[in-house]
C-alpha cells in the first residue's frame, strides 16, 4: 500500500490530504483497498456516486456508447444530446439546458447567463451587473468562484478576483432583500450548504428568497450540484419548498459516478441570451456524457431512488440521533446528506475519520468539525445499521484527547 501512496505523493500535487487508504475496486456502496479490506462508502465522492460505484447498467451504457461514438464537439449534432436534455428539462421543469462537464463550469455558465440577461433584458448598464452570494458558499475552484468564497484558504494566493459579487449571510432572506440594487442580476444560492458544513437554512428561507427575487426581477439561481438528483430525498432540494428557480445548476451524480457531466438549466428568456459562439466547451454535451446522463436520470426515476433516499435518510438520521456521546454537538441534514458536528476539543473530525476507516467506514471531515454521511442512494437498512455500528464503535473507541491536544485546542 505504501508504494501507491509514495508514488502518488511524489507525482501528484499536494492539493489534498487523503486518508491513508489505497482503493482499487468499487461496487455499489462498497469500496475495497489494495489489501482486500472492504469499506462502506459514506462519501460517494462528494455525492457524485449517488448510484453506487460502477453501477452495472450505467457501465453497460458507457461501454456500448464508447464503442460507437464518444466525443464529437458540438460543431455537429448527435443522436444522444437532444433526448438527454429533453428528459432533464422535463424532470426539472426548466425550459432549456446548456451541457457542461464539471460543477464549476456549470456555475460559471450560470454567472455568464445571469450577467448577459441583466444587460440585455433588465437594462443593467454594461459591466455593472451584481450577483448576490451567501457566506459559507462553495461553487467550485475557478478564480471567479473562489473570489466570492468566504473560506480564506480557497482564496489565499489566488487573487486578483472578479468583481461583481456581494456576500450576504446564509439563511437570512431580509439580508438578501437589503442587498438588492437596480444592478442586481441574480441571487446564487445552495438550498443546503455542503462544504459550509451541511448547513440547512430555516424552513421557508428558499420560498422567501423566491418571492423577493420575483418581486425585484432578480434571477433566483440554485446550485444543486451537491443537493440535486435525489440526494436530499426529493429530485431537487428546491422541491422541499416547491420553489422553482429561474436557473438551476446540476453536476456530480448526473454523470452516474462514471464521468463528469453537468448542466446549467434555465427559463427560455434567460437561456436565449446565448448566441452561437458566445460560450462553449470541448467536451460539453458529448454523446458519451449524454448517453450516461440519460441512463442515470432513468435509473433515478425508475428505481424510485428518490423515495428510497428519503426513507433511508430518515432511518439514518434517527439512528445517529439515538447515539448519545458528549462529543456530538449536532446531527443535521436532509435525506442522505447528513453532517455530524463534533466538539473538536473532544474528537477532531479528521481523527474521527481516520479511526472510522479502521471500523470499515469511509468518510471525510469538512472544516475540522463536521463529518459528512452521504452514502450512495441505493444503500439498504442493513448497510445503514452496519455504518451506525462502525460510527458508534469509533466514537466509543476514540482515545481521550491527550493533554497537549487540549493545549493545541
Ligand atoms: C473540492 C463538497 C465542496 C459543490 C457545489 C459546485 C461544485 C461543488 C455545491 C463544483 C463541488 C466538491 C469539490 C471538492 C469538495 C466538494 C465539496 F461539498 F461536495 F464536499 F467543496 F463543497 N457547487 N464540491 O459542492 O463542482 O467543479 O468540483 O465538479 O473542490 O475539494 P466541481
Amino acid at each position: 500500500m505504501h508504494h501507491f501512496i509514495h508514488l502518488e505523493q511524489h507525482y501528484c500535487a499536494h492539493n489534498y490530504l487523503p486518508l491513508p487508504v489505497v482503493l482499487n475496486r468499487g461496487e455499489g456502496v462498497w469500496l475495497w483497498d489494495v489489501e482486500g479490506k472492504r469499506y462502506l462508502d459514506m462519501m460517494s465522492a462528494y455525492s457524485a456516486v449517488s448510484f453506487g460505484h460502477c453501477h452495472p447498467e450505467l457501465v453497460a451504457v458507457l461501454t456500448a456508447q464508447a464503442q460507437q461514438l464518444a466525443i464529437t464537439s458540438r460543431a455537429f449534432y448527435s443522436d444522444k444530446l437532444g433526448a438527454f436534455l429533453r428528459l432533464l428539462c422535463e424532470m426539472t421543469g426548466q425550459d432549456k439546458a446548456l451541457p457542461m462537464n464539471t460543477g464549476a463550469e456549470a456555475v460559471e455558465t450560470a454567472i455568464k447567463a445571469a450577467r448577459k440577461w441583466a444587460y440585455k433584458r433588465k437594462g443593467v448598464p454594461d459591466g455593472k451587473a451584481q450577483i448576490i452570494v451567501c457566506d459559507g458558499n462553495f461553487a467550485g475552484r475557478t478564480t471567479t468562484l473562489v473570489g466570492f468564497s468566504s473560506e480564506p484558504q480557497y482564496r489565499d494566493g489566488f487573487g486578483p478576483f472578479a468583481p461583481g459579487f456581494v456576500n450576504v449571510p446564509y439563511g437570512d432572506a431580509q439580508a438578501l432583500e437589503a442587498a438588492i440594487t437596480p444592478h442586481t442580476a441574480a441571487f446564487l444560492v445552495e438550498p443546503i450548504q455542503g462544504e459550509g458544513g451541511i448547513i440547512v437554512p430555516p424552513e421557508g428561507y428558499l420560498a422567501a428568497c423566491r418571492e423577493i427575487c420575483t418581486r425585484h426581477k432578480v434571477l433566483l439561481i440554485c446550485d444543486e450540484v451537491q443537493t440535486g438528483l435525489g440526494r436530499t430525498g426529493r429530485l431537487l432540494a428546491c422541491d422541499h419548498e416547491n420553489v422553482k428557480p429561474d436557473g438551476l445548476i446540476l453536476g456530480k451524480a448526473l454523470g452516474g459516478g462514471l464521468l463528469p457531466v453537468s448542466a446549467f438549466l434555465a427559463r427560455l428568456d434567460v437561456m436565449d441570451v446565448f448566441q452561437p459562439g458566445d460560450h462553449g466547451s470541448t467536451f460539453g454535451g458529448n454523446p458519451l456524457a449524454a448517453a450516461v446522463g440519460h441512463a442515470a436520470l432513468n435509473l433515478l426515476r425508475d428505481q424510485k431512488l428518490i423515495e428510497h433516499a428519503q426513507s433511508m435518510g430518515a432511518y439514518f438520521m434517527q439512528g445517529l440521533r439515538a447515539i448519545h456521546h458528549p462529543a456530538i454537538r449536532a446531527i443535521r441534514g436532509k435525506g442522505l446528506l447528513i453532517g455530524m458536528e463534533l466538539d473538536p476539543h473532544l474528537i477532531p473530525a479528521r481523527r474521527f475519520c481516520e479511526e472510522l476507516m479502521k471500523h470499515g467506514v469511509l468518510s471525510k471531515e469538512t472544516h475540522d468539525t463536521v463529518v459528512r454521511f452521504a452514502p450512495p442512494l441505493l444503500i439498504t437498512r442493513e448497510q445503514i445499521d452496519e455504518a451506525l455500528h462502525g460510527i458508534r464503535g469509533t466514537l466509543y473507541a476514540m482515545p481521550a484527547p491527550v493533554a497537549h491536544d487540549m493545549h493545541h485546542a
